[in-house]
């Protein structure tokens, strides 16, 4: 919708699946409303320091400028204006962090991620499941992820969901995460970590919550789970 508005720069990054800008879920949408409220606001900013820009030219080839003018533009330009949009920013943007992080009273689905140069481990606490770079989700419903490095620093990133987060060596970090549409998402490790940076990605398969029961169910039968396995190897 916002996209066929858009500048032809930006629609390039409007779909695709690592776009921000094509959220599916709740703090992804929102994620994507700020962005588009900033590109929207300093859009008008450059605009206006262009026009003044191109003002104040004008005016030095035809007069001096009392210096009354110019601590004007300064404290209303430099300092009100910097101060006013930076207040408005965190007033918008740390309410959007908080939907990041987990709730007491979520009742999430638990999932633990290790990240390996350069691989991701996958633990499900309450199934005894463990898969390699693929999550497996209900829609619809809040998962907590909680995030650590076996090695160096790592960060979980899914652009579609709106989530990212690092994973530090020695400490457990934990992400809210909720897909609002079954679907298949990708993600990428967004913090470099060594050669093979830029192939640790991973795959999150969010499901209906029937479906997702029954992949869970596969697990209780030794011959649908390697089949799994399989499937995920
Ligand atoms: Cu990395």
């Amino acid at each position: 919708m916002f996209c066929s508005g858009g500048l032809l720069l930006t629609q390039s990054g409007c779909s695709g699946p690592f776009s921000s800008l094509d959220p599916q879920g709740p703090a992804a949408a929102e994620v994507a409303m700020l962005w588009w409220l900033m590109f929207g606001f300093f859009s008008l900013v450059l605009l206006t320091v262009i026009v003044l820009w191109h003002y104040a030219i004008k005016r030095r080839a035809n007069d001096m400028v009392k210096s009354s003018a110019v601590s004007g533009w300064i404290i209303w330009g430099g300092l009100a204006l910097p101060i006013v949009s930076i207040i408005a920013l965190l007033l918008v943007g740390v309410p959007v962090g908080q939907r990041m992080i987990p709730l007491e009273a979520d009742n999430a689905v638990q999932i633990n991620i290790t990240g390996h140069q350069w691989y991701w481990q996958v633990n499900y606490p309450d199934h005894d499941i463990q898969l390699i770079d693929t999550l497996h989700i209900p829609v619809n419903t809040v998962v907590h992820l909680h995030l650590s490095s076996a090695d160096v620093i790592h960060s979980f990133w899914v652009p579609r969901l709106g989530v990212k987060l690092d994973l530090i060596p020695g400490r457990t970090n934990v992400l809210r995460l909720e897909a609002s549409a079954a679907g298949i998402y990708r993600g990428q490790c967004a913090e470099y970590c060594g050669v093979g940076h830029a192939h640790m990605q991973f795959t999150v398969i969010a499901y209906e919550q029937a479906a997702f029961t029954s992949w869970l169910n596969t697990f209780k039968s030794p011959h649908l789970y390697l089949q799994e396995k399989n499937t995920d190897d």
